[in-house]
């Protein structure tokens, strides 16, 4: 007949009426020393306490939720191998902070055997990680299964899935006793993922960014998003996890057409217009555009094919007081240059005066972004998803450019050019960087000269 003994808390240091937030094993079971048998969470720490002996369990003398301190009574076992018994014996808890996560944490958590008691800290009040800014979150991964069973994982595992927002109720474990390891959160994120095979849908299970209390560390202030950036957030976010985005720098020798947009400039003005850069690139666009069907198509919504559109219409963005805005200008490939700037003036209007339609922000092909007026020297846009590329410009700047060949002993002198970065972000899946490049070249070279884009 085996020997039986009691197991009980161990000396946890200042902490009592602890509450049991998980129980690890049953009645039957056997358990290997070191092996957690409960987990107890205080509000400063959650902590597993291990069995110092290896036998079976006869009987539990404690339920989920009780309150527990060193001494307290947890299990009747019949002994295989006696271990050390005493309260006293348990090492000291392993801290984690929560600023950096241990490796040597985790691999305790889902290798029991190797520490006896994990310790995870929290911190007073809001953390700096979601996990434990408020009791919710803690419940909602060691929340009882609808059968009333804790879901069985230690803290690592337990925090890992908070992290990835896995409910542990829907994983399964392959630990001792069906024990939940990082390893099989792992595996249940990759099950829940879409497949992604190409097509245009997005994925999931992104990490949470962490709720930080900012005033812990000093003032702060909160002040509302307007709606028309909260909208925009949604559509950038949503293009940027759809897209692999790359962008292709260029720089357009654009010295003619500056010659030219200053002589234009009191026919402009007897128009009432102001030319700017930004005109031409949209003429030159539509061009090219004809040239590179790929970059006015979009990708057909089970991701294997793509949908050419016959026409020209461009999105510029605008930047307005209460965010940005996308109008469209309608068959740029029909249009003069005075014309497109005088639609483009008044879109911009109605955007600033928060008064564009629906209709006015929809169909485009293709998107212009000009922070040229502003400043800068490059830039990476985000592409318009469903569309699938996007042109930015940045401020035009006069460079020296070398008259000759790369054949420096055939001479030649560097001359003052006149230089507009263009930067192209385009959707890997649909478009090659070789075409990227090809398309901000010819883009490039209709905007050497004025007379291309009468052409
Ligand atoms: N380099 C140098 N100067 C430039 C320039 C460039 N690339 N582009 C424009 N300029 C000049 C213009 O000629 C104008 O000069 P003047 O006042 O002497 O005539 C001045 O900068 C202001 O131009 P503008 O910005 O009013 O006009 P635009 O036609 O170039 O642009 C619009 C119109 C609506 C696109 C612009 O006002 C705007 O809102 N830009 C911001 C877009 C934005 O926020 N994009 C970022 C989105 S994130 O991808």
């Amino acid at each position: 007949m085996p020997d039986q003994i009691e197991i009980r808390i161990p000396d946890i240091g200042d902490f009592e009426d602890v509450e049991i937030v998980e129980i690890l094993v049953g009645p039957g079971d056997r358990v290997e020393v070191d092996e957690p048998i409960i987990s107890i969470e205080s509000d400063k720490a959650t902590m597993e306490v291990p069995s110092p002996v290896a036998g079976e369990i006869l009987e539990l003398r404690v339920s989920l939720g009780d309150s527990v301190s060193e001494g307290t009574i947890l299990a009747l076992v019949a002994v295989e191998e006696a271990g050390e018994v005493s309260p006293q014996s348990a090492p000291p808890p392993e801290q984690d902070t929560l600023e950096e996560e241990s490796p040597a944490e985790v691999e305790t958590a889902e290798e029991p055997a190797a520490t006896s008691v994990v310790q995870e800290q929290k911190e007073e009040g809001r953390s700096s990680e979601p996990s434990v800014m408020s009791g919710s979150e803690d419940t909602e991964s060691s929340r009882p299964s609808s059968d009333g069973t804790a879901p069985h994982a230690g803290p690592g595992a337990r925090r890992f899935a908070r992290e990835l927002g896995v409910d542990l109720n829907q994983a399964s474990g392959s630990g001792p006793h069906g024990r939940i390891l990082r390893g099989d959160i792992v595996t249940h994120v990759k099950s829940v993922m879409p497949s992604g095979s190409g097509g245009v849908s997005s994925g999931s299970g992104i990490p949470t960014v962490p709720d930080v209390d900012f005033s812990r560390y000093g003032p702060v202030t909160e002040v509302a998003l307007p709606k028309i950036r909260r909208v925009a957030a949604v559509n950038l976010s949503r293009s940027w996890l759809n897209a692999p985005h790359v962008t292709q720098q260029d720089e357009a020798d654009v010295t003619e057409m500056e010659k030219f947009r200053r002589r234009s400039k009191d026919e402009a003005a007897r128009r009432d217009l102001k030319l700017s850069p930004l005109h031409f690139v949209l003429k030159a666009v539509s061009i090219a555009l004809r040239e590179f069907p790929d970059f006015r198509s979009s990708l057909s919504p089970d991701g294997e094919g793509l949908i050419v559109k016959d026409y020209y219409h461009l999105g510029v963005a605008v930047d307005t007081e209460h965010g940005l805005v996308v109008p469209v200008l309608r068959d740029v490939d029909q249009k003069g240059i005075f014309q497109l700037a005088g639609e483009l003036a008044e879109l911009a209007e109605k955007a600033r005066l928060r008064k564009l339609a629906p209709a006015d922000m929809q169909g485009a092909v293709f998107s212009i972004s000009s922070l040229g007026g502003i400043g800068g020297t490059a830039f990476s846009p985000i592409v318009n998803v469903p569309e699938v590329s996007i042109l930015g410009l940045s401020k035009l700047e006069v460079k020296p450019r070398w008259s000759g060949s790369f054949d420096l002993d055939a001479g030649g002198t560097f001359e003052p050019r006149t230089i507009l970065p263009l930067s192209l972000s385009y959707d890997h899946r649909v478009i090659d960087g070789a075409a990227a490049a090809r398309f901000t070249t010819r883009v490039s070279q209709l905007l050497s000269d004025p007379a291309y884009l009468l052409l």
